[in-house]
């Protein structure tokens, strides 16, 4: 029995707490009513008469020298803490927060956005992943068209591709609306391209659709003008080239006039005084029949163009790749009201 005395005052002798809740811990494994200490005291009664004094003041020498510990160590603690308070300067000023800006794709697009919804035209989405009819059969793409092989496009299984184009999104918003349809589609999309200055296999487009009765190439050409001038200034000039999509006829390639120097001709318009935007047309009956639109009653028009490529021209950026390394001193230098 003394021995267990002897070997438990060893242990308190030794003991050393890095924190509170150790040196609480060690209160309790002690001096609780389960601890050592208190079990060791409950044993008096066994312990033999002529043994009962010694048992008795070591026993009690025990428990106080654990009282006198744990006082001792708890000063300490509380000594460390408030020293180590004592150090931190509550005057210093903050560290400053790393304020975050939007990708100026993002910025790009609810400009272009914003735009169009000041004229009427809602916004619609749809999936990335798209079958055959909303991507290719239903915009009129030939079964041999090049779109559809391999090549050019990703697919996932015979008839279920990435999207190459936002025009699926508005095949779908005219399989489900009757028009007036007025609605822009911004998303991602997919082309098996190298990846290049001027092209990646990933990008952003906004295409935009309009169908109602009597709509005319002289609406398609006025609401070209009127974006053309919004985002690029309003001395910008617009100019439509011929050209040939198998979702629109008659169909144009549509330029805006040079915003460096202003359509004089310089490096970044190879001198001609003009840039390329985006395409445009209208709707082939083809389409809207597909779509469940009565041709013979409603026409419309279609745009669409890359968001990059809106934005490489608006801030001068002279390589498409900036846009997906998303480096802080390319990214930092956008900040924006969209
Ligand atoms: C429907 C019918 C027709 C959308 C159009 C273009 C012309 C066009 C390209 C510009 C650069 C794609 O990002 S790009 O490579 N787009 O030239 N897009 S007309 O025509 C539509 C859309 C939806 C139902």
């Amino acid at each position: 029995m003394l021995n267990k005395v002897a070997e438990l005052l060893k242990e308190v002798e030794s003991f050393a707490a890095k924190n509170i809740e150790e040196l609480e811990q060690f209160r309790i494994k002690m001096l609780a009513k389960k601890g050592a200490i208190t079990a060791l005291m409950s044993e008096f009664r066994n312990v033999s008469n002529e043994d009962k004094k010694a048992f008795g003041q070591q026993i009690n020498n025990l428990k106080q020298t654990t009282q006198q510990k744990i006082i001792a160590l708890k000063e300490q603690l509380d000594q460390t803490i408030n020293s180590s308070n004592k150090k931190m300067d509550l005057t210093r000023s903050a560290e400053q927060v790393q304020l975050g800006a939007r990708h100026p794709i993002s910025v790009v697009r609810n400009e272009i956005l914003d735009i169009f919804s000041r004229i009427g035209f809602m916004v619609s989405e749809g999936p990335e992943i798209e079958d055959d009819w909303h991507n290719f059969s239903a915009l009129n793409f030939p079964p041999e068209h090049p779109a559809r092989d391999m090549q050019d496009t990703f697919f996932i299984e015979k008839e279920v591709a990435l999207r190459t184009h936002t025009s699926s999104v508005q095949v779908r918003v005219m399989e489900n609306q009757t028009p007036p349809i007025r609605t822009v589609s911004p998303g991602r999309v997919f082309r098996n391209e190298a990846i290049s200055a001027r092209a990646h296999c990933i990008f952003h487009q906004v295409e935009g659709l309009y169908i109602d009765k009597d709509v005319s190439f002289a609406d398609l050409k006025q609401t070209l003008m009127y974006f053309a001038k919004e985002m690029f200034g309003e001395k910008t000039e617009i100019r439509l080239r011929p050209s040939y999509f198998p979702f629109t006829e008659p169909s144009a390639e549509v330029d805006v006039s040079c915003n460096i120097c202003s359509g004089k001709g310089c490096n970044v318009c190879k001198h001609t005084g003009f840039l390329e935007i985006m395409g445009c047309g209208m709707v082939d009956p083809n389409v809207l029949e597909n779509c469940g639109i009565d041709s013979s009653v409603y026409t419309g028009f279609a745009f669409g163009m890359g968001i990059e490529r809106i934005a490489m021209l608006k801030y001068q950026v002279n390589d498409l790749r900036h846009f997906f390394e998303n480096d802080l001193r390319f990214l930092k230098q956008f900040t924006s009201a969209y």
